[in-house]
């Protein structure tokens, strides 16, 4: 029968017997993902007392519907109305309307289409200077390692210079990135590690979220114009800010490890960006579908509610598996295929909702501009070891991928 700690199983819901965020799991989650979808629209996975749900028309759904799955209990399993989140609450990811619509339209506002025509030019010239350099070092024959050389080096020079943040001490934001993706899942080993080092970078983080270390003009410096203007308080701006700095660059420094990942084990597919440089948005974009960077969502039910047919009851934790959705074979055709032809619409490595990601014209463009720069310098790109990972979590991510970048 029920306890007062576990919540109630409603009849019929099938089992999953898994630990979503064991090592082994996150390593290679898409057998998981797998037995996910199969198990039905949506699952009970015991271990943590969770639903979960990884068929791309449930994901849709939940992530639809922020009345009945909010976010304002919590993005990930821990649930804020038992417990108190291991951080202040952001006033946008973790937050429900009409707190959440105020917040979204100054940052939506500040990440807009009309600000990536201000930024292109810079970005595009940062991507060349970094390629330049790369194609001297390919010509002397010098293997690289696509994460360190390429991948953490571009969001974490054009991201935090737009923002308007210092040169000195950017290493910070990995760490940060690093123990907020891990605390959205379990209490396990990858988070107590992730947590060990956070303190002094978490000071870091918070006194450069103030005004007076952020560049006038920057995205940082527009939060604070927007408080200025009385549509935020003075006390929400930096909390915006934060924003930026949590979720700007571990998603961005990812996205671009695992493009490069999908590119370097598919050579007819880079052969293609190679001989057509203006596929570089589309190859970024079917990457995120592959490879999605972000891979889980939590959501938390307001009141009972009907998914598939089951009812899931009031305060309930439901997994979101993205990155499962985003190779649903009731979805995609040969959806496990990195194929830069493919058209992704509606892939949900962005989320979806009035939560989608609200920086993803600037993802976007930093995918583009990289993959771009790659292909016009490089006839191929060859894996010249194992690559390997840095579980997280939450983050698919790659610690090390060591590459050899053949010039055209
Ligand atoms: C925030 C989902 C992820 C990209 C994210 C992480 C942190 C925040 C927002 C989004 O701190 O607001």
């Amino acid at each position: 029968m029920t306890t007062d700690t576990l919540p109630t199983l409603p009849a019929g819901v099938p089992v999953l017997d898994i630990d979503p965020f064991a090592d082994e799991v996150l390593r290679d989650p898409y057998a998981y993902h797998a037995r996910l979808r199969e198990a039905g629209p949506v699952a009970w996975i015991p271990k943590y007392g969770i639903y979960a749900t990884g068929r791309h028309e449930q994901v849709r759904q939940v992530l639809n519907d922020h009345e009945n799955y909010i976010s304002s209990a919590g993005v990930g399993l821990a649930n804020f109305n038992k417990e108190p989140p291991f951080r202040p609450k952001s006033l946008i990811l973790e937050a429900d309307p009409p707190n959440h619509t105020r917040a979204r339209t100054v940052l939506s506002r500040i990440l807009s289409p009309r600000t990536v025509n201000q930024i292109r030019e810079t970005f595009t010239q940062e991507a060349d200077a970094l390629f330049d350099q790369l194609l001297a070092a390919s010509e002397r024959g010098e293997a690289i390692d696509g994460i360190k050389q390429i991948a953490e080096v571009y969001p974490l020079k054009v991201f935090p210079d737009a923002v308007g943040l210092e040169p000195q001490g950017r290493e910070n934001l990995l760490v940060y990135g690093d123990m907020i993706f891990n605390a959205f899942g379990p209490r396990n080993e990858l988070l107590a590690r992730a947590a060990e080092k956070v303190q002094p970078v978490t000071a870091w983080i918070m006194a450069h979220c103030q005004r007076a270390m952020l560049r006038p003009g920057g995205f940082g410096d527009q939060i604070y114009q927007a408080a200025d203007a009385g549509e935020i308080s003075q006390e929400e701006a930096p909390m915006l800010v934060r924003s930026f700095l949590s979720a700007g660059v571990d998603t961005t420094v990812n996205g671009i490890g695992n493009a490069l990942w999908c590119l370097a084990q598919n050579p007819e597919a880079y052969a293609r960006l190679h001989a057509d440089p203006s596929l570089a948005r589309q190859a970024f974009e079917e990457s995120l579908r592959l490879e999605s960077a972000v891979q889980t969502f939590f959501r938390t039910t307001a009141r009972t509610v009907a998914l598939a047919g089951f009812d899931i009851p009031a305060d309930a934790k439901v997994l979101a598996v993205l990155a499962a959705a985003n190779r649903d074979e009731r979805q995609w055709s040969r959806p496990d295929r990195y194929d830069i032809d493919r058209r992704p619409t509606g892939h949900m490595a962005l989320g979806s909702g009035i939560h989608g990601c609200v920086g993803q014209v600037v993802a976007r463009l930093e995918g583009e501009l990289v993959l771009a720069a790659l292909a016009k310098r490089f006839a191929r790109i060859e894996l010249v070891g194992e690559p390997t990972r840095r579980l997280n979590n939450t983050l698919r991510a790659l610690g090390t991928l060591p590459l050899r970048l053949i010039p055209a």
